[in-house]
């Protein structure tokens, strides 16, 4: 497999988990704005797995490398897994993630917290393969105010229940044990059985 790859992704967050995950297995991971590209990718899908291909598939008409491309939310229970798929788009819509923490806050009172942050991801090796999707989820609750500021988006209201820590006050090597996204990773490891 060839461990040039370009993470179709505007997320800063996402781009540090991924190069800290891959990185120690010789990935060079390249970011949009390594290869000087810059997109917006209008992510119009139905679910995490279109959104994911979308992404992957805009990038790879631009890229000499392979392409990751990460479609991923957080989903809560008792609000029929809100925000999901707008994760990020309801967080804009809130003003910021601050302001979207009220919101969920608010929104849940009274309400079981139970939550999971799922993340889709989709390997593309050129325009015309077949795209290979790979799945994570990482089970917690939504904490009662923000705690910590590590990580990023939805982490400071998160708690996860596998590594038993606020995802707003865990290190990256703790969050990248448990989360969805290194789960998603670890099944792209196995599927190219990369050790
Ligand atoms: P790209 O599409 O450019 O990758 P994006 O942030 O718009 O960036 P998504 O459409 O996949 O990506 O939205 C994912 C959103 O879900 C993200 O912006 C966060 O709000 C939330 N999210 C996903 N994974 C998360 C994590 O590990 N920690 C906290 N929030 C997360």
């Amino acid at each position: 497999m060839n461990r040039q790859i370009c993470l179709a992704t505007n997320n800063k967050g996402k781009l540090r988990e991924y190069r800290e995950i891959l990185a120690p297995m010789g990935f060079v991971i390249y970011s949009p704005k390594d290869l000087n590209i810059d997109l917006d990718v209008e992510e119009n899908g139905k679910d995490y797995r279109e959104n994911s291909y979308l992404k992957a598939l805009a990038f790879s008409k631009l890229v000499p490398f392979p392409v990751l491309a990460d479609d991923s939310g957080l989903e809560i229970l008792a609000l029929n897994n809100f925000p999901g798929l707008h994760s990020s788009r309801f967080a804009d819509s809130c003003g910021g993630y601050p302001q979207a923490y009220e919101e969920i806050f608010s929104r849940l009172k009274g309400k079981d917290r139970s939550a999971r942050f799922r993340c889709c991801i989709c390997f593309l090796e050129n325009t015309t393969a077949k795209p290979l999707y790979f799945e994570g989820l990482c089970p917690g609750y939504i904490l009662e105010k923000p705690s910590g500021d590590h990580g990023f988006g939805y982490d400071p209201i998160f708690h996860s229940e596998e590594a038993d820590i606020d995802f707003g006050l865990a290190d990256e090597e703790t969050k990248n044990k448990y989360s969805h996204r290194f789960k998603a990773i670890q099944k792209l490891k196995l599927y190219f059985a990369i050790g």
